[in-house]
C-alpha cells in the first residue's frame, strides 16, 4: 500500500485512472493527517515533491509518494513553474487567463509540463523521484472543460486539442506528463518486486 499525499482532488483522480492496478491509499484514510498542508518553499519541483513526502510519511508512517507539478512557459523564463498552483490569487481560470495576458503579442507559446514524483520511505528515511514532462504549447483562448488547472489553454506536441478538450474526451493521459512520471515509477516498482 502506497500513501498518495495530495489535497488536489484532481491529482488524486488522474492517479486513480493511471494507475488503478496498484493498492493506493489517500490523506482522508489517515485522520491524524487532516488539514496538513506541507509549505512548499523549494525552488524546484524536486525539493518541494521531498518535502510533501517527508512531512506526510513521517506522520502516517507509511511509504508515502507525493507529486509536485506545473507549467513552464519559455517566454517567461520558466514561470509560472514551482509556482503554478498560487502564481496569483484566485481561481484556476484567473491564473490560466493571466497567462494568456502576459503572452499577449508574444511570437514563442513554448511550454511543457512537468511533474515530479517523489517516493519516501520513513522506516529507511530514502527517497525516490520519478520525472515526467511533455512538450507543448499555449494558445490564445481558452478551449475545452475537462481537466484542471492550465488544461485550457495547453496543447501538447503532436495534437491540436488542448489537455481540457482530450480530457473531455477521456484521452488527456495519452500525454499527460503525469502518466509519464507514474509509468516511470511503475518500471521501477515492479522491477524492484521481481
Ligand atoms: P498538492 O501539493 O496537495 O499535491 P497542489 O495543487 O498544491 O496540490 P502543486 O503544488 O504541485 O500541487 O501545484 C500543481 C499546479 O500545477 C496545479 O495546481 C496546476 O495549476 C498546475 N498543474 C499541474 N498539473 C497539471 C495538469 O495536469 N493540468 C493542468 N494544470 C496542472
Amino acid at each position: 500500500m502506497i500513501l498518495f499525499a495530495t489535497n488536489n482532488q484532481h491529482k488524486l483522480r488522474e492517479v486513480k485512472e493511471i494507475l488503478p492496478a496498484l493498492q493506493w491509499s489517500f490523506l482522508g484514510d489517515f485522520p491524524q493527517l487532516a488539514g496538513m498542508d506541507p509549505e512548499e518553499t523549494g525552488e524546484t519541483f524536486e525539493a518541494n515533491a521531498k518535502i510533501k513526502a517527508v512531512e506526510f510519511g513521517n506522520a502516517s508512517g507509511v511509504l508515502t509518494m507525493a507529486d509536485d507539478s506545473g507549467l513552464e512557459v519559455f517566454a517567461l523564463d520558466g514561470q509560472p513553474g514551482v509556482r503554478s498552483a498560487r502564481w496569483i490569487p484566485g481561481s484556476d481560470e484567473d491564473r490560466y487567463l493571466h497567462l494568456l495576458q502576459q503572452l499577449e503579442g508574444q511570437q514563442d507559446r513554448s511550454a511543457q509540463f512537468v511533474s515530479v514524483l517523489c517516493l519516501y520511505d520513513p522506516r529507511t528515511k530514502t527517497e525516490h523521484f520519478f520525472r515526467g514532462e511533455v512538450q507543448g504549447k499555449i494558445i490564445d483562448e481558452p478551449r475545452g472543460s475537462g481537466g484542471f488547472g492550465y488544461d485550457a489553454v495547453f496543447v501538447p506536441d503532436g495534437d491540436e486539442l488542448t489537455y481540457a478538450q482530450l480530457a473531455d474526451e477521456g484521452r488527456k493521459h495519452d500525454y499527460n506528463h503525469r502518466r509519464k512520471s507514474l509509468d516511470a515509477f511503475h518500471d521501477w516498482w515492479r522491477q524492484q518486486s521481481n
